[in-house]
């Protein structure tokens, strides 16, 4: 898991004094000792939430475990309600969010922390790729997650011909073996139908198709956000399908306030998944 600054923090001012007391201030400034030494950038910033991740995925000027948005280029690190997670991707700009995890795929043992089931799933590229165009394909993330955001950029779907083609991700509540066939859950698809794009939630047991026809484009990059808020709030869950900033589609559904895992689903096409971010409201909201 992370390792957070403030327990650093406690372990190492009674060891090495004073000196260190500025170090580990709260807002490190641009080129302080605790700056995340991301470049001149001339911002305050917040304090790295995992310095273990030292990778740039967005090739903006924070490495994604000092960067509030890590998927996002957003070099200004905007983040107005002062929580954990930036303004770009904050999906509750006036509640306190934390980053849970965010995976870029950057390095081969990423894949570690996914069970597969079909498919052949690799690491390549920075990206982990499903590369299979028949058959269902499965990847499942071991953390486990209640009332939480997550965000999948992924690309590379096939070209339809004809059939039943689809490329999505899962809220899947712990209930359900993680292998299981059909599992419960919130789920959001892109799938195509005989050529056509159109976005599918399925609440289980019901299923919407949202008479949203997609652009087509494969050449750009999907972000796919499933929302899970906790019940008795707002009493709902959202998916919405994106290309860059442009949001195709937001549906609303029931809600899972249940704990679920992270899945990532493909039948009978490839993809091409960049990464995969989760937030959540913190617990004492
Ligand atoms: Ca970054
Ligand atoms: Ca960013
Ligand atoms: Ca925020
Ligand atoms: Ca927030």
């Amino acid at each position: 898991m992370t390792t957070r600054r403030p327990l650093v923090t406690a372990l190492l001012i009674p060891l090495a004094g004073c000196q260190l007391i500025f170090k580990l201030s709260d807002v490190p400034v641009d080129g302080s000792p605790g700056d995340d030494g991301g470049g001149d950038d001339g911002v305050v910033e917040q304090p790295c939430w995992d310095e273990g991740l030292t990778n740039n995925e967005d090739l903006d000027l924070e490495v994604d475990g000092c960067d509030n948005c890590p998927a996002i280029k957003n070099d200004g690190q905007a983040n107005a309600d002062g929580d954990e997670v930036g303004d770009a991707c904050d999906p509750h700009p006036n509640l306190d969010d934390e980053i849970l995890y965010f995976e870029g795929f950057s390095n081969l043992g990423a894949s570690s922390a996914w069970q597969t089931k079909g498919g052949n799933w690799q690491i390549q590229d920075g990206q982990y790729k499903q590369l299979l165009s028949a058959g269902d394909a499965v990847a499942v993330h071991g953390g486990l997650y209640t009332n939480a955001t997550v965000e999948i950029f992924y690309s590379g779907v096939d070209d339809p011909t004809t059939g039943i083609k689809q490329a999505g991700a899962y809220l899947w509540t712990v209930s359900q073996t993680p292998m299981s066939q059909t599992p419960p859950g919130v789920r959001c698809f892109e799938s195509r139908k005989q050529g056509g794009d159109q976005l599918v939630i399925r609440d289980e047991p019901n299923t919407f198709e949202v008479p949203v026809q997609l652009p087509g484009d494969r050449a750009l990059t999907t972000r796919l956000r499933i929302v899970s808020k906790p019940e008795g709030f707002e009493n709902m869950i959202y998916c919405e399908a994106r290309r860059g900033d442009k949001t195709l589609a937001p549906i609303m559904s029931g809600h899972l306030s249940s704990p679920g895992y992270v899945a990532l689903h493909t039948t009978g096409t490839r993809i091409n998944v960049h990464s995969v971010f989760v937030t959540a409201l913190k617990s004492d909201e």
